[in-house]
C-alpha cells in the first residue's frame, strides 16, 4: 500500500486547552472512543489530526500542542477560529441548520444565509490547513456534519489527496433534505470525497435517492456495504460502517472492583427496586422529556410499578448558552418534579435526576447497577450509550429499551425491546412486560446484544472504514455477514439499481 500516513481532520481536536487557575493554558487530552481507537492507529502509521483547539490560535496555542503531540505520539495541528465564526460556523450553520435538519426537525431549523456563507468560508479554512499539513500520499479523513465541504475546497484549490469523510448523524430522507436551501451544493461537496461513509444502511440508501433526485445520471451499483456511485464522468464510493465501542475497555472496568463495590452502594439504596437508567447529552434529540412522561405513564397505568421502579436521568451538560437548550433543561426539571411531587412515598422517590458529566468509573458503575436501561432518542446517528449499556452488564439480567430511530436499532433488534419514543403508552408497556421477564429471556437477549458490539466494535468500524478508503475497489472490503441490518423500517425500499443482496 503506498499510502503511509493518515490524517483525521474534525471540527475539535481531540485535547481541549484550557486555562487553569492561574489563567494560563492548559492541554486537557480528550477520552472518548474515536480518540481511543484512532491513536494507535496515528502513532503506528504516524499522522496528524487537525482541528479547532477551542481558540482562535497563537504561537502559545502551537507551542502547547506541539509538547502534547510529542507525549501522544502524533501531531496534532490547530485551526484558529474567531468569535463571529464560532457563532456563524458552529452555533449557526452546524447546530441550527445541519443538526436538526438532519436529525428530522426541520421546525427547529434557522436557514440564515450568513451562517451557510460563513460554514463554507471556515471550511476552507480547514481545507487550507489540510493542504498545509498533509502530503500527497496521505490518505486524509474528515469527520461530521460540520466539514462536509472540505474536500470539495481541496478540489477547487487544485490539491490532490485521497479523502474519506464519516457522517456520525444520521442522513435524513429526501423529502426533509429537499427543505435545504444549500441541498445541491451539500450533494455535490459531498460527492467530491473518494469515499462517503454513514452509520447505517438506511442513512446511505436516503443519500443515495437524493443524489438520484437532484442528478438523474447518478448510478449505484455494487454488493454489499460500499457501492459504486457514478455521477458525470466521475466515481466515489458510498458505505455504512456501524460506529462501535472498546466494548473491551468498558467490559473489563465493569468488572473492576472499585466498580463493583459502586454499583453496589448505587443498587443498596433502592435494593428491592428495579434500576431504569437513562444517560444522555443535554438535546432535544434525545427525547428525555418523552422519557420522563412514559415513566410517569408506567407508574399510572400499572400502579404495582409504584415503588418497585426507581428511573435515574443523567444529563451531561451541553450547549449551556443556547436559549433552546436552557428551556429544555427546564422543561425536564419541571416533570422531574412533578413526577416526584405526585409519586414520592417516605423512602421512595422515583426520579432521580443528576444534571453534570460522570467520570467514566461512575458512568460505568451506574450501567453495571441498572436493571434496565432507556435509551430512547427521538433520532440518532448511532447512539452509543445503548452498546456501554450493554458491554457494562456482567451478569446479564439487564434490559434495554431502544428507540427504533437510534441507528443502533438496526444491530440490536435481536436483542432490545425496540420502542417508538414518541408512543408514551407503548414504552410504558415495555416496562411493565420487562419487569416481569424471566431471567433466561433476559440473558438470551442480552447475549446476543453482546456478541454483537463485541464483534462490531470501534477497531472494527476504523479497519472497515480504512480498508474501504485505503482500497480503490469494492472486493476486499471486510463482511458484515453476521450484522443483522433487515430492520423492520428497512424493508421493501431497497434502490432498483443498487444490489444489496448481501444485506440481511
Ligand atoms: P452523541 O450525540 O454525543 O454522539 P452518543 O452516541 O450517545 O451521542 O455518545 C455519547 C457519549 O457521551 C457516550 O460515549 C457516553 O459514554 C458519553 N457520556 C454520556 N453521558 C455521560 C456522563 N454523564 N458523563 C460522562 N460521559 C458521558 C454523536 C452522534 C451519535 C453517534 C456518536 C458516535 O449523535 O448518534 O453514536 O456521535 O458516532
Amino acid at each position: 500500500m503506498d499510502l503511509t500516513r493518515l490524517v483525521v481532520v474534525s471540527n475539535r481536536l481531540p485535547a481541549a486547552l484550557k486555562k487553569d487557575e492561574q489563567g494560563d493554558w492548559k492541554v486537557v487530552p480528550g477520552a472518548g472512543g474515536l480518540v481511543t481507537a484512532m491513536a494507535p492507529v496515528l502513532r503506528d502509521r504516524g499522522g496528524t489530526w487537525i482541528g479547532w483547539s477551542g481558540t482562535a490560535g497563537g504561537a502559545e496555542v502551537m507551542d502547547l500542542l506541539a509538547s502534547f503531540s510529542k507525549e501522544a505520539g502524533y501531531e496534532l495541528k490547530p485551526v484558529g477560529l474567531t468569535a463571529e465564526e464560532v457563532n456563524d460556523f458552529y452555533f449557526g450553520f452546524s447546530n441550527e441548520v445541519v443538526w436538526p435538519l438532519f436529525h428530522d426537525f426541520q421546525s427547529r431549523c434557522n436557514f440564515k444565509p450568513r451562517y451557510w456563507h460563513r460554514y463554507v468560508d471556515v471550511n476552507r479554512k480547514f481545507a487550507e490547513a489540510v493542504a498545509k499539513w498533509s502530503g500527497e500520499n496521505d490518505y486524509v479523513w474528515i469527520h461530521d456534519y460540520h466539514l462536509m465541504h472540505v474536500g470539495w475546497w481541496l478540489k477547487e484549490m487544485g490539491v490532490t489527496r485521497r479523502t474519506g469523510f464519516y457522517l456520525h448523524i444520521p442522513f435524513p430522507p429526501v423529502d426533509i433534505f429537499l427543505k435545504m436551501p444549500w441541498r445541491t451544493k451539500i450533494l455535490q461537496a459531498l460527492m467530491e470525497y473518494d469515499l462517503v461513509g454513514f452509520q447505517t444502511y438506511r442513512d446511505r440508501r436516503n443519500f443515495i435517492q437524493c443524489l438520484k433526485l437532484f442528478f438523474p445520471d447518478v448510478k449505484a451499483k455494487g454488493r454489499g456495504p460500499v457501492v459504486r456511485i457514478t455521477h458525470d464522468g466521475g466515481t466515489f464510493n458510498a458505505g455504512y460502517f456501524s460506529i462501535g465501542i472498546d466494548y473491551k475497555q468498558f467490559n473489563d472496568m465493569a468488572r473492576r472492583p472499585s466498580v463493583k463495590k459502586l454499583a453496589q452502594t448505587i443498587k443498596e439504596a433502592d435494593d428491592d427496586r428495579m434500576i431504569i437508567l437513562g444517560v444522555d447529552r443535554l438535546d432535544y434529540t434525545k427525547g428525555v422529556p418523552q422519557r420522563l412522561e412514559a415513566v410517569r405513564t408506567a407508574i399510572e397505568n400499572y400502579p404495582e410499578l409504584h415503588g418497585k421502579i426507581i428511573f435515574t436521568q443523567v444529563l451531561v451538560p451541553s450547549r449551556e448558552k443556547v436559549p433552546e437548550y436552557v428551556a429544555l433543561k427546564e422543561e425536564i426539571e419541571r416533570l422531574v418534579g412533578e413526577i416526584n411531587g405526585k409519586f414520592s412515598q417516605p423512602g421512595y422517590t422515583p426520579v432521580q435526576y443528576m444534571y453534570r458529566s460522570l467520570s467514566r468509573e461512575e458512568l460505568v458503575a451506574y450501567y453495571r447497577a441498572a436493571d434496565m436501561a432507556l435509551v430512547t432518542p427521538l433520532r440518532d446517528g448511532m447512539n452509543l450509550v445503548a452498546k456501554e449499556y450493554c458491554a457494562c452488564n456482567i451478569n446479564r439480567k439487564g434490559v434495554l429499551f431502544l428507540s427504533e430511530f437510534a441507528g443502533a436499532a438496526a444491530q440490536l433488534q435481536n436483542g432490545a425491546l425496540l420502542v417508538n419514543p414518541y408512543d408514551v403508552e407503548g414504552v410504558a408497556k415495555a416496562i411493565h412486560h420487562a419487569y416481569y421477564m424471566d431471567d433466561k429471556d433476559k440473558r438470551l437477549r442480552m447475549r446476543k446484544m453482546q456478541d454483537i458490539i463485541r464483534k462490531y466494535d470501534i477497531f472494527w468500524w476504523l479497519d472497515s472504514f480504512l480498508q474501504a478508503g485505503f482500497s480503490r475497489g469494492l472486493g476486499d472490503f471486510p463482511p458484515q455477514e453476521s450484522v443483522d441490518y433487515a430492520a423492520f423500517f428497512e424493508m421493501g425500499e431497497v434502490e432498483e439499481s443498487e444490489d444489496d443482496s448481501s444485506r440481511m
